[in-house]
């Protein structure tokens, strides 16, 4: 039982709050803003502590075996044009959209995906996820999510976002974990825009948020401390029962990243949502949804046919809108990255 000591530092009345024992008995700072000044009687506040979140788990460092990595087009390298390289597959749910709306003047390094990286260990899931790069203050103010589709039906089942990483050390500060209760994220066909266009209300059901939720410890996030454009998020197994098979996959971005609206491809028409794509100069450009990216999903536990929603794409065809058909791809383990040439 963690207990709470107050100190009388000085006659003025002031309460501080000391220390708290906490399960693995370091004593722990209690960070000020979990404070609140309440008034008493002869106008001198005192000091009320609000109730604190206790952490008995924290992941620790990610496992040596990875089970999974899929890499995501690099952006900056057409930027300066307005468009992106490839990898922007709207019908599919496929984003690759890090630039601001409309103009696409813009372009958001810490909101470009360049790789995704899957590690679990007995208690928890990792995803990793490494971007571009920082913003022009060196941070990475974007919104930084996992999705899970535990049932392998290609409509996501679980979201895990946090927003705003800043600290190196594990954190629930700007975590929250969505579910989809009423199981509509998809639509009537997963990661295939559906037509007529579908009004479902996306992940609905709030689990956990900065801590608050039935379980504190449930999801956590922090920037790589080896690395400051990678962010890694971890979330315990036991949410999904220890499930083994799963497709799982990364998503950076800001506003239009709203997991209420998921799947994307299906709340917005292609002609709302544009493309990233001066290839398809029907849709160009980005309009309803921007600054925003996502990778391919990664199959875990089990074997792929090939067929799953969402999975990434093992042939270089499948990859590329290039009306020019003229187009590069590099191979990422067993997946293929593709990026036009210009004509
Ligand atoms: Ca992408
Ligand atoms: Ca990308
Ligand atoms: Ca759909
Ligand atoms: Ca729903």
């Amino acid at each position: 039982m963690a207990k709470l000591t107050k100190v009388l530092l000085s006659s003025s009345s002031v309460l501080m709050l000391a220390a708290l024992a906490c399960g693995s008995g370091t004593p722990t700072q209690i960070p000020v803003e979990n404070a609140t000044t309440a008034p008493v009687a002869g106008g001198t506040p005192a000091i009320v502590q609000a109730p604190l979140t206790q952490h008995e788990m924290t992941p620790g460092e990610l496992p040596a075996d990875k089970l999974g990595s899929v890499g995501d087009q690099d952006s900056s390298i057409t930027a300066a044009k307005k468009r992106a390289p490839g990898g922007d597959r709207f019908t599919f749910n496929r984003f690759e959209r890090p630039f601001n709306s409309v103009s696409m003047d813009t372009y958001f390094p810490y909101l470009d995906i360049l790789e995704s990286t899957v590690y679990q260990d007995d208690l928890w899931l990792y995803m990793v996820v490494r971007m571009k790069g920082q913003s022009q203050q060196e941070t990475l103010p974007g919104k930084y999510a996992l999705e899970l589709d535990t049932n392998l039906d290609g409509g996501g089942d679980w979201y895990v976002e946090v927003n705003a990483p800043s600290k190196t050390e594990w954190s629930v500060d700007g975590v929250r974990v969505l579910f989809d209760d009423n199981d509509d994220v998809g639509g009537t066909l997963s990661m295939h825009t559906d037509d007529p266009a579908t009004t479902g209300n996306g992940y609905e059901k709030s689990v956990f948020d900065s801590g608050q939720g039935d379980d504190p410890d449930l999801a956590w996030a922090r920037i790589s401390p080896a690395d400051p454009t990678v962010v890694q998020l971890a979330v315990k197994r036991a949410m999904i029962d220890n499930d083994t098979t799963f497709m799982i996959n990364a998503w950076a971005g800001a506003d239009d990243m709203d997991p209420a609206r998921f799947d994307l491809s299906d709340s917005y028409t292609h002609e709302q949502a544009g493309t990233s794509l001066t290839e398809l100069p029907i849709y160009y450009p980005i309009k309803e949804v921007s600054e925003l990216d996502n990778a391919c999903r990664i199959p875990v536990g089990f074997q792929p046919t090939g067929n799953e929603p969402g999975l990434c794409p093992t042939k270089p065809a499948e990859n590329v809108a290039c009306a020019s058909e003229q187009y590069i791809c590099i191979p990422f383990g067993n997946q293929v990255i593709c990026y036009c040439i210009d004509n």
